[in-house]
């Protein structure tokens, strides 16, 4: 058996007995009360969801199994994977015996380029990638096995995808890139090359070296999960609940990881960079900086890369790439560009006083490093992103199949419901 599936095979009876125990002993304790502005207000706060891979703390940012995640850079992708799915970061040999996984199960079927090469010269980038994991559900072991396997074994076909998806998605997601902007054929990966470096290897960009691959192997580090109620996560989980496979749920997630208030944000902050950068010829001043913010603001758009529904400091995912920058392109202008937005952008939210929290979130500063790296074409940020971010929704999906998650199926209640339940509360208050 192979090591990561030998190790969860001996780490799920357990959690299952855990769960067990605490359903028996404390099922019917309560967790969260919800508000009605609450339901009307994306559940924000409400807990009513588990997820063992990560946690995201207001004051503190993503800890992963209890690790804060400045304290797992410099890690690889897939140690990271295997610590969301385990608890524990793999060693030397457990290690190996991942990356040898994914090389076996990493060749992209003939199928999926047919379909992407189909399409519309002009899709975007997210919509390639959304599409190309539909195209491949064929491939799943979960859909092929469901009907004979018991519900104790869904884990198992469950993971088999996961491998399986993540083996292949830098391949996908390098070949987009190439077809997608008329970079030429696509670049087969090496065989001496982690994860991480190989996608980055398979773009085929001008700068490569072992900067460039520590830059994306950090990439794929910050941005691999984010606790169970973010938009992706969440899709993710509901649509693998109705036992969707991992190519239904993740497809589905990304398409929520492409929206402008979630993955898209990257894009939209880099766009916002370079306006700035045209603008002022280079860098501008703070004062400059702080104009153009509120010009933004005052047209009834927000600053992209600001802000988070959890967060209530600077994202230290954020505080990460720009500890790179500062190491390694610290004259970019785009890169001194975020670090005057830096300045300027939570001084005018905080005056401006909407945004609960004013600071910088992930995707303030990854953009700028993509562009010195010379990945310019900025529309396909988030699928590095969601190539990311696959590792943490297919960690919760095989956990969730483990622990035996029910359907997601919350009670919705309507409006006319919510005035009389209103109406009733304020007879009994008066
Ligand atoms: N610029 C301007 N206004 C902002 C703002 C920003 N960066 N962040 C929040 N606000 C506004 C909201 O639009 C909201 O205004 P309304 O009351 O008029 O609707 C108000 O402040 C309160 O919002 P909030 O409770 O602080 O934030 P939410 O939890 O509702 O939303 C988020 C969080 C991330 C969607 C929001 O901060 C935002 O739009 N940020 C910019 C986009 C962005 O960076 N998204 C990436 C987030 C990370 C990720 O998920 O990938």
């Amino acid at each position: 058996m192979a090591a990561l599936k030998d190790k969860l095979a001996q780490q799920i009876p357990a959690l299952r007995e855990e769960i067990k125990g605490l359903l028996q002993q404390h099922g019917d304790k309560k967790i969260s009360d919800v508000t009605i502005a609450q339901a009307y207000g994306g559940m924000r706060g409400v807990k009513a969801l588990i997820c063992d891979t990560s946690v995201v703390e207001p004051d503190e940012g993503l800890i992963i199994r209890g690790t804060p995640i400045l304290e797992l850079v410099g890690r690889l992708p897939e140690e990271i994977f295997w610590l969301l799915l385990t608890g524990d970061l793999p060693g030397a040999s457990e290690l190996k015996s991942l990356q040898a996984e994914f090389a076996e199960h990493g060749k992209v079927p003939a199928y999926v380029w047919q379909v992407l090469e189909a399409m519309p010269a002009d899709s975007h980038p997210m919509v390639m990638l959304s599409t190309a994991i539909m195209t491949m559900q064929r491939e799943s072991d979960f859909a092929h096995r469901y009907h004979a396997m018991t519900k104790g074994e869904y884990w198992e076909a469950a993971l088999t995808d996961a491998i399986r998806l993540i083996a292949c998605l830098p391949e996908i997601a390098a070949g987009i890139y190439r077809l997608r902007f008329k970079k030429g054929g696509r670049i087969a990966p090496e065989a001496k090359l982690d994860w991480g470096a190989n996608y980055y290897h398979m773009l085929g960009l001008a700068k490569e070296d072992e900067t460039a691959y520590d830059m994306m192997r950090l990439y794929l580090v910050l941005h691999c999960d984010h606790e169970g109620g973010n938009v992706s996560a969440n899709t993710c989980h509901t649509v693998g609940s109705a036992l969707s496979d991992g190519y239904y749920a993740v497809s589905a997630g990304l398409n929520g990881l492409a929206g402008p208030l979630h993955g898209l944000a990257n894009q939209e902050c880099l766009d916002f960079v370079l306006d700035v950068q045209k603008r002022f010829g280079g860098v501008p001043t703070d004062k400059q900086m702080e104009e153009m913010c509120w010009e933004l603001l005052n047209s009834g758009r927000v600053i992209p890369g600001y802000g988070h529904a959890v967060l209530r400091v600077v994202d230290p995912r954020f505080v990460a790439f720009l500890n790179f920058g500062k190491e390694h392109c610290a004259d970019d202008v785009a890169f001194r560009i975020v670090d005057v937005l830096f300045r300027a952008a939570p001084k005018v939210l905080k005056e401006h006083g909407k945004a609960k929290n004013i600071w910088p979130n992930v995707d303030a500063g990854s953009g700028a490093l993509l562009y010195h790296y010379g990945l310019t074409e900025f529309s396909y940020y988030t699928v590095l992103f969601s190539v990311s971010r696959a590792m943490g929704m297919l960690s919760q999906l095989v956990l969730n199949r483990a622990m035996g998650t029910a359907i997601t199926r919350p009670k919705s209640v309507s409006t006319e419901w919510v005035k009389q339940f209103a109406a009733q509360q304020a007879s009994q208050a008066g």
